[in-house]
């Protein structure tokens, strides 16, 4: 996997060159996760049907923001002409939402759907793409997660890609409100729009 060269219009380098680009800017743990990530996100693709070489991108690329201090998204936010509402909240939504666009600008890729992969993993999205799918999936179910509904969330997953959006957005919400966490509008918006769908049957 190491020698993969990309697509040039994806990413202008080998996958060597990017893991390069992402490890100057994540601790080892982290580094790990996202090629765990990686891995996963590419048998989910071949699983789906869904180009491989952008899940693997998408894959290493998710966190690549995770590690930046907050003065950058605060930056990239007034630079990129985000939503100022993403003032209000913090790295765990920023490093996706605001980290893709640090990918974009620093690491060159410009691929939509490789960029909605990064913005939603934390969130989710109404609506997601399979790829986008896949990448907020990996992250969730990759071999070093271990909380107790984790093999749950890989069986489901492996049997229907979307029963495993709503699964993970089920339980992370309501993680977050047992923990009395603030709640991203998006995130409900979500809930609302995968949950229902899949798990009322
Ligand atoms: O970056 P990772 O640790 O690999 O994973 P992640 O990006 O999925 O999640 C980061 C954290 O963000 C996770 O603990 C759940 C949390 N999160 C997801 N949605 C929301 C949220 N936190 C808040 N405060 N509000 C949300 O809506
Ligand atoms: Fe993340
Ligand atoms: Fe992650």
């Amino acid at each position: 996997m190491t020698e993969r060269t990309y697509t040039e219009n994806i990413f202008a380098g080998t996958r060597q060159d990017l893991l390069d680009r992402i490890e100057q800017h994540l601790r080892p743990k982290r580094f790990a996760h996202v090629q765990r990530v990686e891995r996963t996100a590419v048998k989910l693709a071949r699983a789906n049907d869904v180009d491989e070489e952008k899940a693997s991108i998408a894959g290493l690329t998710h966190d690549y923001a995770k590690q930046r201090p907050d003065e950058d998204f605060i930056a990239a936010i007034k630079q990129y002409h985000l939503d100022p509402e993403l003032l209000n909240y913090g790295n765990a939504i920023w490093h996706g939402v605001v980290g893709a666009e640090l990918v974009k600008h620093e690491l060159g890729i410009y691929d939509e759907d490789i960029l909605n992969a990064i913005r939603h993993h934390t969130t989710g999205a109404v609506y997601m793409s399979p790829l986008e799918q896949i990448v907020y999936m990996a992250d969730y179910i990759e071999p070093g997660r271990d909380f107790p509904d984790v093999d749950e969330a890989r069986k489901i997953t492996a049997q229907d890609l979307g029963a495993g959006v709503a699964f993970q957005t089920k339980h992370t919400l309501a993680y977050l409100i047992e923990n009395n966490q603030k709640i991203y509008p998006k995130t409900i918006d979500t809930y609302n729009a995968w949950v229902p769908r899949y798990l009322n049957v």
